[in-house]
């Protein structure tokens, strides 16, 4: 019988499904575990072989964990909002949830034939609107809560309320807004609702501010900051420039040092942690005070005011090295202090920068700009005036925005003042500072320097912070890269928010009228006067006396009425017939994979009043081993950390943490192809090979000729393009006829060479390098245990690794073999004989192997213990029950339905997915004979094979009466015969 892969995994994917064979249990007795899967994005291209490469390790994982008798919960999804539907409808009409529900079915099928064990009865689909209604619930949480700095967690804003009734904002220690001011219970009370609720939204965990973010014209939308690649967007790669704009943002700023201190609590690697340091960017240090000289000759009105800047330094004990300030173009006193001479210098100069993307100006350390303000600051020990100027080296997002800058510590401040000719003091005792800035802060003493004298980086830091304090104009201070994040985007296929407005001021929905669905509208761009795609819709206002979505209509009537008696603004108190407009932004990427983690815990049937129910986050807690790309390190998996922070804090879930253990797959490249083409001649095309001929300069001429015959061209030039590797055999030749009819324009392609070898070269797998292998071919071609075994063999999984579509070969003719071992033309030939030593060996060194190699991920090393592991039981002629039987439970977890197949020959009516992984047995191993060293006065002259349980006389009487001793001796007698049982047999003299 032949090994047709075709129907038996056609056959057992059918099994699996019809019987709920992967489906997890809520209240098993078993204990659980919990692996998942990053959920795809379902894109038009479908799935190619790099894809997969990590849901088959993690489907690797929960085979294996199943086996080992845990409670395996292992689902899957779709995060199924996105950028890439919205473009395609914008591009056809087409609805995006039409082409996202395709596209999923394209997935479904795509990974039902890999034969993962998923449990298919949790999908969830983050574009549902049963799904994103927990999503809008969890912003209204977020809303409805502040971060209580001393409890150092998310409290109700109810209780913020009450403290400001009874004692102001004064004393509370909360995240907020930098610009909050001071109130007492009295202020409070007499605020008008608008004003409260202008106060709560800055203290608010979620809250609508005007903030710079990073827009991009042509993708009509907002960008994240890990959106952007390069000064570009990701998607596209279109330009993105800085714009101010009225936005919902997360405040997880708030949640900085636990997400940095959580990371010591998780199983992540070195490496993953590291980049969600950096990017969370703790610095300690501390805020100094500098108040700006009053100057009666800025051009400011309000030039008057007494002004004082502040800045964050990590260098305090650097203070007395202060010889001028710089502040960022965008800095908010730039223009109250600038004076009349310098006004237009420093506009001219605002303007420039503001080209500059943030980015630019981080990563160019060589142009330096800036201009003096005119105006001065007052050194708060020495002081001295320090001139004020402006550099766009300082930014104005991080710390406030302002350095005060000591050229004889920090080589930007130490360029600048060169460019400039501004005084370099130097404050370090017996340091050259004539070339560079001293940037060290180790083994050196502060000098020139008051009160700091003689001290080292340490002391000097906090005894610069005391005085500081004393004088009321400083404090240490700890600082986060991390920035708030932009929660709105300017797109349509995202989660309604569920806000509308009231005078402009946001007011949530009440929760029980979740979800609110998105709208439709005819077109998906943003509307002519520039509001997002939300803009459109018709039936897109909300009526809080039915609490339904209603008609536009309604909205226009009030203010069409209104426009006639009262002024247009106070729609609240007039004529107000309780509907108001609802918020065209939708929620960014990253919402609805934040918490989906939490909504495969609830089996869907019960899946009602809660994201999911509290015995099942009980049972479930957290994800035991997520697995997925590392190009969500500081995207997903920092914003689903905050959220889980939260959530946690308001006793919604009862972790503090989503993912215990976390791996990154490495990448599956792709082998791009590649031919010439002839500038001049857009339709002449050329190999590799013959461009560099032309290059040579004896091969010149000739070839130069035959592009000429062909082209015409006297001094061609070439460009490199990308030809579709399906188009290429395995000896790299193109076909020159698929060539031919892939596009239009070459059609009428000519060719230098007869035969046109490509170039190869290896990229990452992606269908704009036409390098994609689909996966459907090769479970066609070789089956998916092939694919899956493939995958895994290809190399550590943590690696990239480039594909090569002709290696599959070697496992495909693996598991043939397999096949073999059990069945030949007359059936199964297995039976129950007893099995022998080297059986036993073969297997128990296999279980030992496979089962320290899934413990460590390392599937690559087990595929190949696999092979070993069927050649010698091959070659051992192994047909017995005792040992082949196990053997389909090791290999079940990678080549499941080969395995299920031959466990079903073998007489088992269960999926072998609810066997017991075959336990290790030492003793199999233990040699039971051992080859001596057998010495003539210390040295080895031969070995003789012994059994291990053979006695010290025994042995030296084998020993002696064999003919290579005999030999060896001559005749002599030895003085002694040493024997070490189990190591060495010395014949001395
Ligand atoms: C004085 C000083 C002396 C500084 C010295 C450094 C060395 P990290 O570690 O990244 O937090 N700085 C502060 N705000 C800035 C901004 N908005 N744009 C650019 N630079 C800024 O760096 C903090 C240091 O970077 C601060 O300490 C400040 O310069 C500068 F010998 O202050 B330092």
């Amino acid at each position: 019988m032949k090994y047709n892969f075709n129907d038996i995994e056609k056959k057992w994917q059918n099994y699996w499904s019809e019987h709920q064979t992967f489906k997890a249990s809520n209240t098993s007795e078993k204990p659980k575990y919990y692996v998942l899967d990053m959920f795809p994005y379902p894109s038009g291209a479908g799935l190619h072989v790099g894809h997969p490469l990590g849901y088959i390790a993690s489907d690797i994982y929960a085979r294996y964990k199943r086996h080992k008798g845990f409670n395996v919960l292992h689902p899957q999804g779709y995060d199924s909002f996105g950028l890439p539907a919205e473009q395609y409808a914008i591009q056809t009409g087409q609805h995006p949830a039409i082409t996202t529900e395709t596209n999923i079915k394209t997935y479904r099928r795509q990974l039902d034939q890999i034969g993962f064990s998923f449990d298919w009865s949790r999908e969830v689909r983050t574009s549902n609107p049963e799904y994103y209604k927990w999503t809008q619930w969890i912003f209204i949480q977020l809303f409805e809560s502040y971060y209580c700095n001393d409890e150092d967690k998310a409290r109700p804003i109810s209780e913020l309320i009450s403290v400001f009734e009874i004692e102001g904002n004064s004393k509370i220690n909360a995240a907020c807004d930098d610009d909050v001011e001071t109130f007492t219970a009295e202020d409070w009370k007499h605020f008008s609702s608008e004003e409260q609720q202008n106060i709560l939204l800055q203290y608010r965990l979620t809250y609508l501010a005007e903030t710079e973010v990073n827009w991009c014209p042509a993708l009509g939308t907002v960008l994240a900051n890990d959106e952007i690649v390069n000064g570009v967007s990701e998607r596209g790669g279109h330009p993105v420039i800085r714009k101010k704009m009225t936005q919902w943002s997360m405040r997880i700023s708030a949640y900085a040092e636990r997400l940095l201190q959580g990371l010591e609590t998780i199983d992540w690697t070195d490496s993953l942690k590291e980049s969600q340091r950096n990017w969370i960017g703790r610095s300690v240090g501390a805020s100094v005070t500098f108040n700006v000289i009053p100057n009666a000759n800025c051009y400011s009105e309000r030039s008057e005011e007494s002004n004082a800047i502040e800045v964050f330094t990590t260098r305090p004990d650097t203070i007395f090295g202060v010889s001028f300030m710089t502040l960022a173009p965008e800095h908010e006193l730039v223009s109250q202090i600038t004076t009349s001479e310098q006004k237009a210098e420093v506009e001219a100069y605002i303007e420039a920068t503001a080209k500059r993307s943030e980015r630019d100006r981080m990563a160019d350390v060589k142009t330096i700009s800036g201009v003096f303000t005119g105006a001065y600051a007052e050194h708060p020990f020495t002081k001295k005036p320090i001139p004020i100027w402006i550099g766009d080296y300082v930014l104005a997002g991080y710390g406030t925005g302002a350095v005060m800058s000591v050229p004889c510590g920090d080589q930007r401040d130490y360029d600048f003042a060169k460019h400039f000719n501004i005084e370099i003091p130097n404050i370090f005792e017996g340091v050259d500072i004539s070339e560079e800035a001293f940037a060290s802060k180790d083994n050196v003493k502060i000098a020139n320097s008051d009160f700091l004298n003689g001290m080292n980086y340490k002391k000097a830091t906090k005894r610069a912070i005391y005085e500081l304090e004393q004088l009321g104009q400083g404090e240490g201070k700890t600082n986060y890269r991390l920035r708030d994040a932009v929660f709105s985007r300017q797109r349509y296929w995202g989660e309604p928010f569920p806000v509308y407005y009231v005078n402009g001021k946001p007011k949530m929905i009440d929760a029980k009228y979740l979800p609110i669905v998105l709208p439709e509208v005819e077109k998906y761009l943003p509307t002519e006067e520039g509001e997002p795609p939300l803009g459109r819709a018709e039936v897109w206002a909300w009526c809080t006396k039915t609490n339904k979505v209603v008609s536009n209509e309604m909205l226009k009537q009030v203010q069409h009425d209104e426009n006639e008696c009262h002024s247009e603004l106070d729609s609240e108190s007039h004529n107000d017939n309780g509907v108001y407009p609802l918020e065209l932004n939708t929620m960014p990427g990253w919402a609805g994979s934040s918490w989906y983690m939490f909504r495969y815990m609830e089996e869907a049937a019960n899946r009602g009043e809660a994201f999911a129910s509290e015995d099942a986050l009980k049972y479930w807690e957290n994800v035991d081993l997520y697995i997925g790309g590392s190009e969500h390190a500081t995207g997903h998996l920092l914003y689903s950390r905050f959220w889980v922070k939260f959530l946690n804090d308001r006793g919604f879930v009862g972790v503090d943490e989503p993912f215990k253990k976390l791996i990154n797959q490495g990448m599956i490249l792709g082998t791009s192809a590649f031919v010439y083409r002839v500038n001049e001649r857009q339709d002449v095309f050329l190999s590799k090979t013959t461009v560099d001929d032309f290059h040579d300069s004896e091969k010149h001429e000739e070839v130069l000729k035959r592009i000429q015959d062909v082209s015409g061209t006297n001094t061609p030039t070439f460009t490199k393009i990308h030809v579709d590797v399906n188009f290429v055999n395995s000896s790299d030749e193109l076909d020159i006829s698929k060539f031919r009819n892939w596009r239009p324009e070459f059609k009428h392609a000519k060719f230098i060479d007869d035969i046109v070898v490509v170039e190869r070269d290896v990229e990452k797998m992606s269908k704009s390098k036409y390098n994609v292998v689909n996966p459907d071919h090769i479970c066609e071609q070789y089956g998916a245990d092939s694919l899956r075994l493939y995958e895994m063999f290809l190399g550590p999984l943590e690696q990239a690794k480039p594909w090569n579509t002709a290696g599959i070969t070697g496992v495909h003719g693996f598991l043939k073999k397999l096949w073999k071992l059990y069945i030949d033309d007359n059936g199964l030939k297995v039976n129950d004989a007893e099995p022998s030593k080297d059986n036993l060996k073969t297997l128990h060194k296999t279980i030992k192997k496979v089962e320290e190699d899934i413990e460590n991920f390392s599937f690559n090393t087990s595929v190949s213990t696999f092979m070993i592991a069927v050649n010698e039981l091959t070659a051992q002629k192994c047909t017995s029950k005792a040992i082949l039987e196990p053997l389909l439970i090791l290999i079940s977890p990678y080549a499941p339905h080969i395995a299920e197949e031959l466990w079903e020959q073998l007489g088992n009516s269960e999926s072998i997915s609810t066997a017991a992984f075959p336990v290790f047995e030492e003793k199999h191993l233990v040699e039971s004979s051992k080859k001596y060293p057998i010495s003539f006065n210390g040295k080895m002259r031969f070995t003789l094979e012994l059994p291990l349980d053979m006695s010290k006389e025994d042995i030296e009487k084998t020993v002696m009466a064999h003919e290579k001793t005999i030999a060896q001796l001559d005749g002599r007698t030895p003085k002694k015969v040493i024997v070490v049982p189990g190591k060495i047999v010395n014949i001395v003299g």
